[in-house]
């Protein structure tokens, strides 16, 4: 009995080498950061688009050591534009972080969105044996469910949303609300972050659907679908030990004595959901109120390159970039610039000496399903401090760290100042009890049991 997993994004992407062969490399992401050791566990398959060298339909990963079977669809350039850029990213997840004003409802993006789910759907029967349970993942694939269902009626079938799930009156606004939501009850069972967005969900499915649902439960069409929350961890052992190899406190030194200011830190996608624009303004407004901290603090900010070909998202890059420059252009002086501005993705030591090198973690999305990054700063620094947005899914889970309203600057800027200040030991305690947590409910063990709760109904 094995596990298949069914997702847009692929865990690793090829890459050439110059004699001629592919080196498979880790995608940067949070859905692919969770599942890879989720199946290497496991063993089984993966299903997902294979984006570079679409010619290369199968693979055993990780490379040097296989643990199971990628199999990768090949999307068209239509299909990835609509299916992928049009509808998946210029509605669904725009709709369900609350921007309605950024959402595109194209009909035509839809019935391409159709298609290529019943393609996935297609390619997981096919890989099906009597006895697997089958995990399927994100907005992107919200259908397959369903249609999985109809061709193998019985099988055991679990799906997780992996963003927010909004308010009613916001999810009301897709013109298929209905067909979206019988796509995913086609599931045993669905899987969401937080509380909120099960309830939301659940009140959806009352309103769109006219469905039954009781506590954690909806009832539709003659079947039962069970919705939990049940929010992601991290690999907590994994992070810590890598925090403390020599290598990489090395490298946080480093890091700390290039900088040489006490060190703010912000590591996301470049999405206009991440709130980065803000935290640079609130930075700016700290700078205003206490010219004291300048030439003293420092915001290193990593931006990874997202969807670029969706123009809000070019938008967000030369708005970011127009601020970090404008900032270091009013308080730059005597050799210090306020803001270090990274735009790439870093490799995975280097993300962890930066959280190890960091006084304070900037996490302050506008709306996020989880957040991964807070978890892992929490798991990686010593004596830091977490501001974390009220707005994140993690801030349910995470009483300790100081929490904000990231449309408020001012806010922010107090609780940087509340940060930087912080007495050793408060922020120790804080990391502590924080940390306790994340041991409590690991990666491995929210994999484990999620596919546990998909077997028994
Ligand atoms: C979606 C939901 C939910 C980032 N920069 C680098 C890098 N990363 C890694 C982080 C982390 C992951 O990417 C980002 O995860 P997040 O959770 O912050 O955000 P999304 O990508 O938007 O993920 C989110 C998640 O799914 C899981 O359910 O929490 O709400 O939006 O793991 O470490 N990794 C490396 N270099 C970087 O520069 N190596």
């Amino acid at each position: 009995m094995g596990l298949i997993v069914v997702s847009n994004r692929e865990p690793y992407a090829p890459h050439s080498r110059e004699d001629g062969g592919l080196d498979w490399v880790p995608s940067i992401g949070g859905l692919t950061a969770a599942l890879d050791p989720a199946l290497q566990h496991a063993g089984g398959t993966w299903i997902a688009w294979g984006e570079a060298h679409p010619d290369v339909a199968e693979v055993q990963l990780p490379q040097h050591d296989p643990r199971y079977c990628l199999q990768r669809l090949r999307l068209s350039d239509a299909e990835v534009r609509d299916f992928y850029h049009g509808f998946s990213n210029r509605a669904l997840w725009p709709m369900s972080h609350y921007f309605i004003e950024r959402t595109r409802y194209d009909a035509s993006a839809w019935q391409t969105y159709v298609a290529v789910n019943r393609r996935f759907a297609e390619a997981t029967v096919t890989a099906y044996r009597e006895g697997d349970t089958i995990w399927v993942h994100d907005y992107q694939l919200a259908l397959v469910p369903r249609m999985i269902r109809e061709m193998l009626p019985g099988a055991s079938i679990g799906f997780f949303w992996h963003i927010p799930w909004p308010s009613t009156e916001v999810f009301r606004t897709l013109p298929w609300d209905r067909e979206l939501l019988d796509g995913m009850l086609g599931a045993d069972l669905i899987g969401m972050h937080t509380h909120d967005y099960v309830r939301y969900f659940q009140a959806a499915c009352r309103r769109a659907l006219d469905a039954d649902t009781d506590e954690g439960t909806v009832y539709w069409q003659g079947r039962t679908s069970r919705v939990v929350a049940r929010p992601i961890g991290i690999e907590v052992d994994a992070y810590e030990e890598l925090s403390s190899r020599p290598d990489v406190e090395d490298e946080a030194d480093r890091i700390r004595r290039t900088v040489q200011t006490q060190i703010l830190l912000g590591v996301d996608r470049l999405d206009y959901t991440k709130g980065i624009p803000e935290r640079l303004e609130a930075f700016d407004a700290y700078l205003d109120r206490h010219p004291e901290a300048r030439g003293k603090v420092t915001l290193v900010q990593i931006a990874v390159p997202s969807r670029e070909q969706v123009d809000s998202y070019r938008q967000l890059r030369a708005r970011v970039e127009g601020l970090v420059g404008r900032i270091n252009g009013k308080h730059t002086h005597s050799g210090w610039s306020p803001i270090q501005y990274i735009y790439r993705g870093v490799g995975r030591e280097e993300l962890v000496a930066h959280y190890r090198a960091a006084d304070v973690m900037l996490v302050t999305p506008l709306r996020d399903g989880l957040n991964l990054v807070a978890k892992e700063f929490t798991a990686c620094s010593r004596d830091g401090a977490l501001i974390l947005s009220r707005f994140a899914g993690a801030a349910d889970e995470m009483r300790e760290a100081l929490q904000v309203n990231p449309y408020n600057p001012g806010g922010l800027a107090e609780a940087l100042q509340v940060a930087l200040n912080m007495p050793l030991e408060e922020k120790k305690a804080r990391l502590h009890r924080l940390r306790e947590r994340l041991h409590a409910s690991d990666l491995r063990s929210w994999a484990d049991e999620f596919v546990e709760e998909i077997r028994t109904p």
